[in-house]
Formats: C-alpha cells, structure tokens, sequence
C-alpha cells in the first residue's frame, strides 16, 4: 500500500478523552472513531488489525473442530422469553420495535438461538458433538462505557456453542476450548492466564475467564508466579485425545489464580510461597462457560441416545473478546513513541521510508523494494509521501509497524537499506538486493 493513496487520518495532538494508552494510541493512528459512546466506525488501518485477529481466532477454533456459521445481529423476543432471560438482562439489553410492532433485540449473546437451531436440527446422538462459531457484532448498553473498544456497546465478538450427549462429553468439549484458548492468545504473542470466574447472566458452574496482565486492566487479579515460567508455545496435541487435553488443562489450573470476585485470600496463602505470590490488573479477553441442560431444557434441545431415551443436551458457550483484543494487545505492547505490533496481528509487516521522495535514484530503489517485498508476500506500508524525514520516523514509530526499511540517497548510493526493528530499536545496514529475503525469514521465523 502506498501511504498517498491510503487513508491514514493520523491525528498530531493526543486526544484528551482518552484516559487510557490503547484508547489515545488507537485514536491518534486513524485506527478508529468514535460515532457514539462506546460505538466506533473501524478505519482502514484498525481493521486490518481487526481482520488479523479475527483470522487467528477462526483458524484456531477450526482446528480445535469447531464449525463457522453466521447469526443476525437482530434476534427476535420471544425466543428469551422462553429461556427466561428477556427480563433477567435488563437495561444492558437493547430493544427495538418493527413497524409492526413485533418485539426485538439487538443480540448481546446467543445461546437462545443457535440452542433453537440446534433442537430444530439435531435429533440423535449420532449427530453430535457438534461445536459451532460465529464472530458478530453484539451490543451491551454498558452502564459505561470506557477505553475505547476495550469496553464498548457495541463490540465484535467470538461466540462459540458446545453440544453433547453426556456431562463427560462435554466437559471434553470445554477442555479443548481451554486448549485452543492458550494457542488462539499465545499466537497474537498474548500469555493469557485462565483464572475461575463467575459466570453472570449466563449461567451455570463451571467457567474460566482468559486475563492478560496490564496496569489499566478492569479486573483485580492474584495469581502464582509461577504462570510467568511456563511455556506457552506448545500447545501441539491431539484435540481427540481426551487425556491428552485434560493433562493440558490440569496442569493450567493447577496454578493459583482468580479475580476479584472468585479470590480466596487464605487459600493463596495456603498455596503460593510467599515470594511468588503476585497481585495486578488484568484484561479479559476471553471467557468460557458449562452449564449442562441450562438453555437445552426451556429451548426442547434433546436428541434420543442410545439407550433409546430422550436426553437434554449438556452445552457450553465460549466468548473472545474480538475488538477488546484489539485494545488489549496495544496495552501490552507499546511505549512512549507508539504502538508495538506483534507481528501475525501487525496492519502491514513492513514500513518502507523514503527520506528523499523525488530523488531519482532513491525512488528507484524504493520502488523495486516495495515490488520486491509485494511479490514475496510481505504487507507493506510505502511511505512515498513528500514529507520531511522525521515526520516519517515518527509517523512510522507511532502506528508500529514490526520493521522500517529505511532508504535515502547515501543508503542508495551505497547499495545498502537499513532495517529497523520497532520492538527492539536495533538497526542493521543490508544489501538492497537482500533486503527481501532477509525480510521473508525473518516474518517466517515469527509466525510459525
Ligand atoms: N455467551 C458468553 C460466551 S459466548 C458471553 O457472552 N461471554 S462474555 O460475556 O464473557 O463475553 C465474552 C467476551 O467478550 C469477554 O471475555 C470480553 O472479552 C468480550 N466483551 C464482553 N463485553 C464487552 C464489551 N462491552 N466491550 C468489548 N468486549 C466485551
């Protein structure tokens, strides 16, 4: 992409509304704006952002077997008010009236209706498990709403639905959502820290919430140091192996860790020595829910089992907080000049500056590197504007990009780019004719 044909609204003052960096940082780059509280229009830029994550969460539920579908925003009454749970919701829900007159809501969960889907579809046993996704957009009128996308009304999310026969199922299908929740963060370069949650207006008694550590976290968190040691770079197993799964789950509870609401502290001291015992904030960016025949009961989901009976379904339901991941990943990663993207959700991989836009020779070069760059399939962002060098540095520094390859009329002269790396600051000269290859290894060494 070049930077003159793009749109990059970079706004130069720090926006005052914003309290929190994630929220200044994704309003200064032209990420997002907002069109009403807690309700934003995704720029170019930010949705490039958006679409990573969301490809990340859908290849990791795919491969943990879960099936993508897509549900309305829109949902009609009547279908909570079999469940009970019209009145429950209260004021977070939004309800809207057609012309005539018929009641509806603007979707701030599903487990009604792909649970309705389901008992309309599913008679047997021999038709299940079945695990099923969508990432749509729900919205929560949120007594308030803060910190940009982090807590929204309306926001993108993940909302994945297990189907089974038997508790031991799934339990099994929980298991293995708590699996692919470990890869889907650690492959955003996030350690997420499964901790016991409450479980709220969606029910039920067996549930986990995902946290990432950062100081403007809404949540109180207290968890063994422990976590900071384990690896989180191998979760390679077989989803069908049931022992296989649950080991990996033991092992992820085992450790001491809870929020606020779930926090025992006798229990923590009983546990954690205490050199390891360690208190913060944290940003839920995921959390999972079993709650057995909860929906399946009020909604008639029930198939006919083996032994001949009628059997409710035992289900659970699975959230990731799309666009608060968003935010969340800018809270773990940046520093006083800008953003610090993770490479696999990074806009574009690379920032090419041209310091001498207009210079023959320079153009040259940097028009054969974006082409050379293009065609081995690296994103790249070509800044080919006229302007002044440092608003370029700084421009690139503040919306992060992984690397900068930086080429001026002495880097030409001399056959050589310099590569700059945003995480780490460090700066390398490479032979232009290498600057592609070298680029290439690198984004592969990453995202593998
Ligand atoms: N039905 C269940 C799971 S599918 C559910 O709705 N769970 S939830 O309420 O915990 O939401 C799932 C995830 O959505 C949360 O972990 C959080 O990351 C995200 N989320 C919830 N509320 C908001 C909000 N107001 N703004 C942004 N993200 C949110």
């Amino acid at each position: 992409m070049r930077l003159s044909r793009y749109f990059l609204p970079v706004l130069r003052e720090d926006p005052k509304e914003a309290e929190i960096a994630s929220h200044r940082l994704m309003l200064r780059t032209g990420m997002i704006r907002q069109e009403a509280a807690g309700i934003y229009s995704w720029l170019p830029l930010g949705f490039r952002v958006l679409k990573k994550i969301e490809n990340i969460v859908r290849r990791e539920q795919e491969r943990a077997g879960s099936i993508e579908m897509l549900m309305p925003t829109i949902q009609p009454a009547e279908l909570w008010k079999r469940s009970g749970r019209y009145d429950d919701y209260g004021k977070e829900m939004l309800r809207i009236a057609d012309r005539k007159e018929h009641e509806l809501l603007y979707g701030p969960t599903n487990e009604e209706m792909i649970t309705d889907i389901v008992a309309r579809f599913v008679q047997s046993y021999k038709q299940l498990p079945l695990n099923l996704f969508h990432i749509q957009w729900k919205f929560r009128d949120e007594i308030r709403p803060r910190f940009g996308v982090m807590r929204g009304r309306e926001f993108l999310m993940k909302d994945g639905y297990s189907f089974d026969l038997t508790r031991e199922d799934g339990e099994h299908a929980y298991n293995k959502m708590f699996v692919s929740y470990l890869r889907t963060f650690a492959a955003m370069g996030l350690k997420a820290i499964p901790m016991r949650a409450e479980t709220g207006p969606i029910g039920g008694n067996l549930s986990h919430e995902f946290l990432i550590l950062a100081d403007t976290g809404e949540s109180q968190v207290y968890f063994d140091a422990a976590f900071h040691e384990k690896d989180w770079s191998t979760f390679e197993l077989d989803y069908d192996d049931r022992e296989a799964v649950a080991a990996v789950v033991r092992e992820f509870t085992s450790m001491y860790a809870a929020t606020e609401e779930m926090h025992d502290p006798e229990r923590f001291e009983r546990e954690v020595p205490e050199g390891r015992r360690v208190s913060g904030r944290g940003i839920e960016v995921g959390h999972i829910f079993f709650f057995g025949e909860k929906y399946s009961r009020p909604l008639g989901a029930k198939v006919l089992g083996p032994d001949g009976n009628e059997h409710y379904l035992q289900c659970g339901s699975y959230g990731i907080g799309v666009s608060r991941l968003v935010g969340a990943i800018i809270e773990a990663g940046h520093d006083e000049n800008g953003i610090i993207w993770p490479a696999p959700v990074a806009p574009f991989h690379v920032g090419l500056i041209n310091l001498r836009q207009g210079d023959d020779a320079t153009d040259a070069a940097c028009e054969r590197l974006y082409e050379q760059l293009s065609n081995a399939g690296l994103e790249v962002l070509y800044d080919d504007t006229g302007e002044r060098a440092g608003e370029k540095f700084a421009r690139m520094d503040l919306i992060g990009l992984p690397w900068q390859v930086i080429i001026g009329p002495r880097n030409v002269k001399d056959g050589m780019a310099e590569i700059k790396d945003r995480a780490t600051g460090a700066r390398e000269n490479v032979p232009l004719e290498f600057v592609a290859s070298v680029m290439t290894e690198r984004l592969a060494a990453v995202l593998s």
